[in-house]
Order: structure tokens, then C-alpha cells, then sequence
């Protein structure tokens, strides 16, 4: 028997999972096989998204994707984004975490890096100084970064309907996402697994499940009943 499951014993603390990348390229489509992948090994995850997951947080992408009269500033943008962040992260992720759940997320401050940094110019020392603020040493444990050319994934989302403030810029503002999310993946090789998502969905899931596959070495797995849902 594994310490974590001695009565009394604290739970070993849960895996954080982010998911990221450009629009339209699959985000929502594998977080549910990944949740699902997950739970047939026993793992009941919790999935959230960004910006968003809790309330309060969740009022505030309703500004940020909303198109309102008065245009947002990026400064008031990039700041939107951190305070639900911290909402987030005080509400919803540090505790389940804490509990050992595994929390899947959609979205994180990769994101940051990629609209904000990338997207709108902005100083990416800021950045990192608000990620330190909001999130001290809390850093995802695997960011899978779903890329394909904007082509496709502005195809894909479009073919949903209706578009919000951000699917409203121009393709130059995606490349620019793009780009940024890759330097991403070459600043922090340890963390994020670059996931070609211009393939068939089969291809892409699998690609996934073996960028989880190691996170699942050593993990003991009490049964879904018996844990918190
Ligand atoms: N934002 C920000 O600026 N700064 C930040 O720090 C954060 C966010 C955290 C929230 O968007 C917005 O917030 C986002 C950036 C900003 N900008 N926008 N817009 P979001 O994450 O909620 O929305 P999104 O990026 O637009 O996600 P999405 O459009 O929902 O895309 P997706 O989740 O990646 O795709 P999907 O819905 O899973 O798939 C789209 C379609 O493609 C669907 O019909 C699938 O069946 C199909 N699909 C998926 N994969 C395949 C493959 N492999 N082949 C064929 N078809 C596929």
C-alpha cells in the first residue's frame, strides 16, 4: 500500500494539465477525451477554463470576449485576465490541487504570453511580473500546446458561428499568437509538448495520451468512489 492511501495521510497533491493554442485548433474537443482517458484510469478530473471557473471570474470573460462600445485597452485587458486568474486560482485550482485532484484546464497563462504578449504587444517582463504575483511558484505540471496553421483552426471555429472580440482581429494578430506560443514551447521544453493538431482527431488523441502516459507513472489510484467529486 502506497503512503497517500494510509488513513489520515495527506493526499499526494493532484496534477495541474493545461491545455492551449490558437482558436479552433481542438481545445474543448480533447479536454473531454483527456477527462475521459483519465477517468478510465481511474482519475476523476476537474475541468475548468480560462478566462473563467469560477463566478466572479467567469463575469469577467464575459468583458474581456464581449464587444463593447467603449474599446478595452490592452493594459485594462492584460489586468482583466491576471484578477481572474487570481479568483481562480484562490477558489478552485490551489484547493483542488491540495485535495490531490487533477484539475484540466483550458487555457492558462501561456495564453497570456500568446494574446496579450504576442497578440497585443505587450511587455512580457509585465507579464511574467503579474505571473509571479498572481501564481507565485504555480506553474502547470504538462501544457499541451495544440498547434496547426491559423487556416485551419479559423475554419474550424468559424464553421461554429458566431465570433467574439477576439476571433473578430485579423489573421496577421493570429500569426502573431502563433508564433508567440511556439517560443513558449522552445522557453519551457520541460512543461509543454507541442501536439500537431492539423491531423486526423485519432492521430491527435494519441499524441496526447502519450504526452499524459508519464505523468501516470507512480500515481496510486484510489477508485472513483472514493474520492470527492
Ligand atoms: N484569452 C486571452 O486573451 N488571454 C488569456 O490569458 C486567456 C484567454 C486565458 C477565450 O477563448 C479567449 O480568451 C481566447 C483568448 C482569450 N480567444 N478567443 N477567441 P476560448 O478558449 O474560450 O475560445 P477559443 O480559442 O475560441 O476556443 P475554441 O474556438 O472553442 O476552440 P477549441 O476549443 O480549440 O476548438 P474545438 O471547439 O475543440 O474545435 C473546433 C471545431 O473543430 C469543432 O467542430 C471540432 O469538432 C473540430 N475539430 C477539432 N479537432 C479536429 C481535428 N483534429 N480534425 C478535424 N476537426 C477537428
Amino acid at each position: 500500500m502506497t503512503l497517500s492511501l494510509l488513513p489520515g495521510a495527506p493526499a499526494a497533491r493532484g496534477k495541474f494539465i493545461t491545455l492551449e493554442g490558437g482558436e479552433g485548433v481542438g481545445k474543448s474537443t480533447n479536454l473531454a477525451f483527456i477527462q475521459d482517458y483519465l477517468r478510465r484510469r481511474q482519475i476523476s478530473a476537474l475541468v475548468t477554463r480560462e478566462p473563467g471557473g469560477t463566478g466572479l471570474a467567469e463575469k469577467i470573460r464575459a468583458l474581456l470576449l464581449d464587444k463593447n462600445d467603449e474599446p478595452m485597452t490592452e493594459t485594462a485587458e492584460l489586468l482583466l485576465v491576471f484578477a481572474a486568474r487570481a479568483q481562480h486560482l484562490r477558489h478552485v485550482i490551489e484547493p483542488a490541487l491540495a485535495q490531490g485532484r487533477w484539475v484540466l484546464c483550458d487555457r492558462f497563462t501561456d495564453a497570456t504570453y500568446a494574446y496579450q504578449g504576442g497578440g497585443r504587444n505587450m511587455s512580457v517582463s509585465a507579464i511574467a511580473w503579474l505571473e509571479t504575483l498572481v501564481q507565485g511558484n504555480l506553474r502547470p505540471d504538462l501544457t499541451l500546446l495544440l498547434d496547426a496553421p491559423i487556416e485551419i483552426g479559423l475554419a474550424r471555429a468559424k464553421a461554429r458561428g458566431i465570433s467574439d472580440r477576439f476571433e473578430e482581429e485579423k489573421a496577421d494578430f493570429f500569426e502573431k499568437i502563433r508564433t508567440a506560443y511556439l517560443r513558449q514551447a522552445e522557453l519551457h521544453p520541460e512543461r509543454i509538448r507541442l501536439i500537431a493538431a492539423d491531423r486526423p482527431l485519432p492521430q491527435v488523441q494519441a499524441a496526447i495520451a502519450a504526452a499524459i502516459d508519464p505523468l501516470l507513472d507512480g500515481v496510486s489510484r484510489p477508485s472513483i468512489a472514493d474520492r470527492a467529486e
